[in-house]
């Protein structure tokens, strides 16, 4: 049976092989990329996330997990790419300007592909007029901002404005995600959607197209 329990665990103890051969062992079953997603990486850093707030973890070990979770993520990403093979619509997606964490949009990214859209990455630290020449040159549909510090939530703000000023309100929507995003803070900012988690996301990509 797919040790699930196991992904996590070696998630939070930082075990690159340990992670990317439970999660091969788990695909090799038939387990669901999606279930080994949810159950296995994200509960692992669901976990990480709590130490580190406690103050149990630190940087470093943080960091020696993500890198885990990512090994875990390059062996389930292609069978989520895979699930559907024509593109329902283009999302760029991007982490804030100011902000450095990947690791939930990463995820996001990711369902979104195995959705069935085709995702323009932007990567970290994007400011607003990089969402804005993405939409002109790439023709997406959706424009997905992702903020986990409250000190780059703005970082939204400034974005939904660009959209406005460079008349393109309307064209694209824009929808916001992270752990301090509310749908309080996403109806106060005009977003045209708020997704709580990655699988959430997609759900709301298609409601909006
Ligand atoms: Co940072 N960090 N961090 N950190 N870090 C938090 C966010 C924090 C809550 C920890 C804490 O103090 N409790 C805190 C923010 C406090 C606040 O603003 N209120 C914090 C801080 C303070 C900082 C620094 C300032 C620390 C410092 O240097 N003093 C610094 C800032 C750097 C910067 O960005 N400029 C910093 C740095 C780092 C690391 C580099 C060490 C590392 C990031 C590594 C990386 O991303 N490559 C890191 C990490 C890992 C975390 C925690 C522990 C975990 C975040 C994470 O990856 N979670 C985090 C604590 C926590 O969240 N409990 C913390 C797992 C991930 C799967 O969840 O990203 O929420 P999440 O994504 C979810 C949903 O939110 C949603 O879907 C995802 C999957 O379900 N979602 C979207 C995300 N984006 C979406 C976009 C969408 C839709 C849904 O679009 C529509």
């Amino acid at each position: 049976m797919a040790d699930l329990q196991g992904i996590a665990d070696a998630v939070i103890a930082g075990q690159l092989e340990t992670v990317t051969e439970l999660a091969q062992a788990a695909v090799d079953e038939g387990v669901a990329p999606e279930e080994i997603i949810d159950q296995g990486l994200i509960a692992g850093m669901n976990v990480v996330g709590v130490k580190f707030k406690a103050n149990e973890f630190y940087v470093p070990e943080v960091l020696i997990a993500a890198r885990a979770m990512h090994g875990g993520m390059d062996i389930v990403k292609p069978l989520l790419a895979d699930a559907s093979a024509s593109s329902k619509g283009k999302v760029v997606i991007g982490t804030v300007k100011g902000d450095l964490h990947d690791i939930g949009k990463n995820l996001v990214a990711m369902m979104l592909e195995g959705g069935g859209y085709e995702v323009v990455d932007l990567a970290v630290d994007v400011p607003p007029e990089k969402f804005i020449e993405a939409v002109k040159t790439e023709g997406v549909d959706v424009i997905a901002l992702s903020a986990l510090l409250t000190t780059t939530m703005p970082g939204m703000k400034d974005t939904i404005d660009a959209v406005a000023a460079a008349g393109l309100t309307g064209k694209v929507k824009v929808i916001i995600g992270g752990a301090p995003v509310t749908q309080n803070y996403a109806d106060e900012i005009g977003a045209d959607g708020y997704a709580p988690d990655a699988a959430s996301a997609v759900d709301l990509v298609a409601e909006l197209l």
